[in-house]
């Protein structure tokens, strides 16, 4: 017997308070990580309570960067690696928002590395979250900062020379207040650290390591979106006493997952206005300039 497609009604769609429904269905490939990482980052607003007129999400462009034409929040698709300069902006001039970053691996760490350093050095109050599928995954899988040694990709066709970046070594040295790594599968830790690090103060980073079955799955023979969702599984070990620094990502080792940093510091907000107030005593008030 035929049957006939049924329209999700967006109304009843259990996520149709946050997702744009008339923009579904998403441009993602089947097996992605992508969609479980979105779902996650929702149910993690949800779980801190975010207020959601007061909730920016920021990305640059890629796969992953898509996330903010379908969150029904204040969304910008801003240019490839400029998510946190924009995201800086928004917070610094409205401290009132909650600003999230929600982008991919080359987006935040290739072209746009250096803001990411530098926002984490100054700990601007931004919560970013960076999908790793180990690739440029929406231009066709050029190499990213996080290619494994000796993996395959377009512009890789003998196998990657080049030693990947281990992101949350580099957010925890940059000086980020908050870093944490998770795969797509771990979704209710996704999910619980989403929150956790929306509801802080400072720079967090959550690095998501995600399946790409199109394209880097594909060049090195890793099988379906679900085969790499098993593999992750095997691989994965929870330590949150881990020391960032030392849990590099390879092709095959252990995926070491956790919460490695949570401390409080001043974020940048603070320290200008602390500035502020000591080189002009007299005729500082809180947020008056602003609001003048
Ligand atoms: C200035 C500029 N350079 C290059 C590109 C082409 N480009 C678009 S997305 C992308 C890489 C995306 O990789 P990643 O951030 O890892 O996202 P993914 O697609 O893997 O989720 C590149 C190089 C661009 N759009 N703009
Ligand atoms: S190319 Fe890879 S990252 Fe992009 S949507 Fe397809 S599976 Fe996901
Ligand atoms: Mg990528």
């Amino acid at each position: 017997m035929a049957r006939k497609n049924k329209i999700v009604n967006p109304e009843s769609h259990p996520m149709g308070d946050i997702l744009r429904m008339d923009r579904m269905p998403h441009i993602w490939c089947s097996g992605c990580g992508l969609g479980t990482a979105m779902t996650a980052f929702v149910e993690g607003l949800k779980l801190a309570g975010a207020d959601y007129n007061s909730t920016v999400v920021v990305s640059g462009i890629g796969c992953t960067a898509r996330i903010a034409g379908y969150i029904k929040l204040d969304s910008y698709h801003t240019t490839h690696g400029r998510a946190i300069p924009f995201a800086t902006g928004i917070k610094l001039a409205n401290q009132d928002l909650k600003v999230v970053v929600f982008s991919g691996d080359g987006d935040l760490f290739a072209i746009g590395g250096n803001h990411l350093i530098h926002a984490a050095r100054r700990n601007v109050d931004l919560t970013v979250i960076c999908v790793n599928n180990f690739i440029y995954g929406m231009t066709g899988g050029q190499n990213a900062p996080t290619t494994p040694i000796s993996a395959y990709s377009s512009t890789a066709p003998y196998g990657n020379c080049e030693e990947p970046f281990n992101l949350v070594g580099i957010a925890a040295s940059a000086g980020a207040s908050y870093v944490a790594r998770w795969t797509a599968l771990h979704t209710r830790r996704l999910s619980e650290s989403v929150s956790t690090a929306f509801k802080r103060k400072g720079f967090s980073f959550i690095e998501v390591v995600s399946p790409c079955p199109t394209v880097y799955a594909r060049k090195n023979r890793g099988g379906t979106g679900l085969d790499l969702l098993k593999e992750f599984a095997g691989r994965s070990v929870i330590d949150h006493t881990a020391d960032p620094t030392k849990i590099p990502l390879d092709m095959d080792g252990k995926i070491v997952c956790g919460e490695f940093v949570n401390i409080e510091k001043p974020t940048f907000w603070d320290t200008v206005q602390a500035g502020l107030k000591k080189r002009f005593p007299n005729i500082y008030l809180e947020k008056k300039h602003m609001e003048e």
